[in-house]
């Protein structure tokens, strides 16, 4: 298959777009190097080293004798989205090109706007562009566990079957999440949903939980293909961040009581997911929803296996919750599709101590203490540019 990975210089679309050339697949990517510029913005970098785009390319044509085909350029111009797809002729587009913090989203006014405005924007002009070239091209869109939020009956995958008043339809699952970049998830898959029912596009939302990890088969044959590995307050997800501290004796920063419950998956286990849902495609019209992980943990019980794991003096902090967030709450999710098409999850208890510490300790000297502790609130306070604003300048 022809395959366009957007946003294939990031953490998932670089392994991603190597996965699919590896299967051999002839892959395209799409990236505007947005991911880079957060890091020079917030004083952070991947505590793993990371190469140019053009470094890692020619690595991977030296490794692989496979050429990935670069696309530079933001998916909010419309007119390069549409010269993109026209040009690559894929068919399947793979689509990671978002603003995908939280916390990021969360900073202040201007942070959750150009969060809503790169990812719901972009994703508008990438249905137009498939819609306008070929409506053939099957969509595979990451969405977030994060889109449902935390509600008190069964999460189902994507859909829900409502009798009310005595008549039963079957409607997207009701979302309650919990930022403004989760919300820029919620509004593209009711996007994408539309465009799937009014132009018979074919389009898969993956749900994903939180991913974990930064090895796979193909970032490990070179140096120059390593993904990122952030653990920073900000763009660090927690498990990678609990890591990172405990290798750096610093207290594993668990927020409020620990209870949330959360889905997870390996960075393994994410680039086989895509394989997948490529290779077995939506029907024209039908916008399938998956969702994607594959083992669910409290934040506490991740904390208590790394503190297990990693040995020695680590302890475990209690930091006052800087999000809003139910910290108790019931959690059952169904998460079967993908493993119906034949996906074979990677588990905690095989990656922890022999790829994730291993990797956390060889690098440990990049680690900057000064980005662990929580840097951005959600709850608002009396300042009119919002609550963290003052922090940030200062
Ligand atoms: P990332 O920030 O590392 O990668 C996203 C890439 O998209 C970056 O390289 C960025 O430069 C690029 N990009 C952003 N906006 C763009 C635009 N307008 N035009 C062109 N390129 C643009 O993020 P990631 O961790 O690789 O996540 C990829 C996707 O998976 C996101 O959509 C995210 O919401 C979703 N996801 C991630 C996780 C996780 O744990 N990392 C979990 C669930 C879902
Ligand atoms: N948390 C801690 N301590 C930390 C960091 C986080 O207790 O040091 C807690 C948070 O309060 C939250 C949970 O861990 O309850 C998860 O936080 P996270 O930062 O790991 O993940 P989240 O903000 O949900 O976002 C990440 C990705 C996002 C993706 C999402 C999948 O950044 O792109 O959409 O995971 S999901 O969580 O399923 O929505």
């Amino acid at each position: 298959m022809r395959i366009l990975v957007l946003g294939g210089d990031g953490y998932l679309g670089w392994p991603t777009a190597l996965h699919l050339s590896a299967r051999g697949h002839d892959v395209g990517l799409v990236d505007n190097f947005a991911r880079r510029g957060y890091d020079s913005e917030l004083g952070a970098t991947s505590l793993v080293p990371i190469a140019t785009l053009g470094e890692r390319l020619a690595a991977w044509h030296r490794e692989s004798g496979r050429l990935v085909v670069p696309y530079i350029g933001d998916l909010c111009d419309p007119a390069f989205t549409h010269d993109v797809v026209a040009t690559f002729a894929p068919d399947a587009i793979v689509h990671f090109a978002e603003q995908r913090s939280a916390p990021y989203s969360m900073i202040d006014q201007a942070h959750a706007v150009y969060t809503q405005t790169n990812n719901v924007v972009g994703t508008l002009n990438v249905l137009y562009a498939i819609a306008e070239v070929n409506p053939g091209i099957h969509l595979v869109k990451l969405g977030s566990m994060g889109e449902y939020g935390t509600p008190d009956i069964d999460i189902e995958e994507g859909w829900l079957e409502v009798t009310h008043n005595g008549r039963t339809d079957r409607m997207l699952y009701p979302k309650r999440p919990g930022s403004f970049y989760h919300l820029s998830k919620v509004h593209d898959s009711h996007n994408i949903e539309f465009a799937c029912r009014a132009w018979g596009l074919a389009a898969t939302d993956l749900n994903q939980g939180i991913v974990y990890g930064q090895e796979t088969d193909e970032t490990r044959l070179h140096p120059d293909l390593a993904t990122r590995f952030d653990y920073d307050a900000v763009f660090g997800t927690v498990l990678n961040r609990l890591v990172v501290q405990a290798v750096s004796d610093h207290p594993l920063t668990v927020y409020g009581s620990g209870r949330q419950t959360r889905g997870l998956l390996d960075i393994r286990d994410t680039v086989e997911c895509i394989r997948i849902a490529c290779e077995h495609p939506a029907s024209p019209g039908e916008f399938r929803v998956f969702n994607q992980f594959t083992e669910e943990f409290t934040v506490r019980a991740i904390a208590e296996k790394i503190r297990d794991a990693a040995g020695g003096d680590v302890t475990i902090a209690t930091v006052d919750n800087p999000r809003v967030e139910a910290d108790a709450h019931y959690y059952h999710a169904a998460h079967s599709g993908l493993v119906e098409l034949g996906l074979e999850p990677h588990l905690l208890s095989d990656t922890l101590v022999d790829s994730l510490l291993a990797i956390a300790r060889q690098h440990r000297d990049n680690a900057d203490p000064s980005l662990f502790d929580p840097s951005v609130r959600w709850r608002a306070t009396s300042s009119p540019v919002g609550p963290n604003a003052v922090e940030l300048v200062a």
